[in-house]
């Protein structure tokens, strides 16, 4: 497998330990509001912590994709997203923007974003074109149906091969536009139209996934409704299952782990990394 992701201003090598990517959510529901000078300020402390505590990549997300909720209007989003970018560009790390928007994708590169994380796989009419060009990184996720449906029913004749089968259709048109493999990384989508038992079954394929496409993995489980199904936890209470399913993805070979608590993720990486048979 490719064990180099460039990722715009930014070369990662994937072959000495996994990167942690801290997410950054910028939508007005992650704060108590005091308007956007408050909220920019809170994101830009927020992020500054996720780099003091060793995050490899910021990853701002200005559109709530909770399941059942309305899509944010482009320039709502802009608004949230692109004073955080510019806050952010000069801190010497890598910005990823979760956005499944063309014009938020082209302002977030021009802008100097180092990574799309695309929910959507970049399906939108225009989203590839608006990323072909650039050298930014490029995250490629499953989701069955669309955030307001997902959960509803979530089925699968073969949840491993379809999903593989998804991504990989993905993976083809992205290279098809001029892409380069190197810019790549492909993400099952925990939680994004899957029971617990087709999570619990991407989990386990993490590696066959990865030999199959030869492209890295990237796994966001942390604090995720599987999490709180196998402990019985709310959602403040999983951390210490969310640890455990970041190393359970690494043990699979993930090569970057999306989370919130990035102190305790960086902790436990170091650990595992320590007696991981790889180096
Ligand atoms: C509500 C439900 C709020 C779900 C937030 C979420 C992923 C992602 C998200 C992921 C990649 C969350 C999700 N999850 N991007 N964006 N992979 N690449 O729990 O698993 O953070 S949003």
């Amino acid at each position: 497998m490719r064990q180099y992701l460039q990722c715009g201003r930014f070369g990662f090598n994937l072959s000495q330990r996994p990167l942690v990517m801290g997410i950054l959510n910028v939508t007005p529901d992650s704060f108590s509001d005091g308007g956007r000078y408050q909220s920019l300020a809170f994101a830009f402390e927020r992020a500054e912590q996720m780099i003091r505590d060793g995050a490899d990549i910021i990853d701002i997300g200005g559109e709530s994709t909770r399941p059942g909720s309305p899509s944010v209007p482009v320039q709502e989003e802009l608004d949230r997203v692109m004073p955080v970018i510019y806050a952010l560009r000069e801190l010497g790390h890598a910005l990823s923007i979760d956005t499944c928007k063309p014009e938020v994708m082209r302002e977030a590169i021009i802008a100097g974003a180092d990574m799309i994380n695309d929910i959507n796989a970049f399906r939108a009419p225009g989203a590839i074109e608006a990323v072909a060009d650039s050298d930014c990184g490029l995250c490629i996720m499953h989701m069955q149906g669309t955030p307001q449906d997902m959960q509803a029913q979530p089925a699968y004749q073969d949840v491993v091969g379809e999903v593989s089968a998804f991504l990989r259709e993905r993976v083809e048109a992205l290279l098809a536009a001029g892409v380069m493999r190197d810019r790549v990384t492909i993400d099952p989508g925990f939680g994004f139209g899957k029971s617990v038992e087709h999570n619990v079954a991407l989990l386990r394929s993490i590696s066959q996934m990865q030999r199959d496409l030869g492209l890295p993995v990237l796994a966001g489980l942390s604090r995720k409704s599987m999490i709180g199904a196998l402990t019985g936890r709310s959602v403040e209470q999983r951390l210490a299952g969310s640890l455990g399913a970041a190393l359970a993805a690494v043990a699979q070979g993930a090569r970057i782990v999306r989370v919130h608590d990035v102190a305790e993720t960086v902790d436990a990486l170091k650990v595992w990394n320590a007696a991981s048979c790889e180096n």
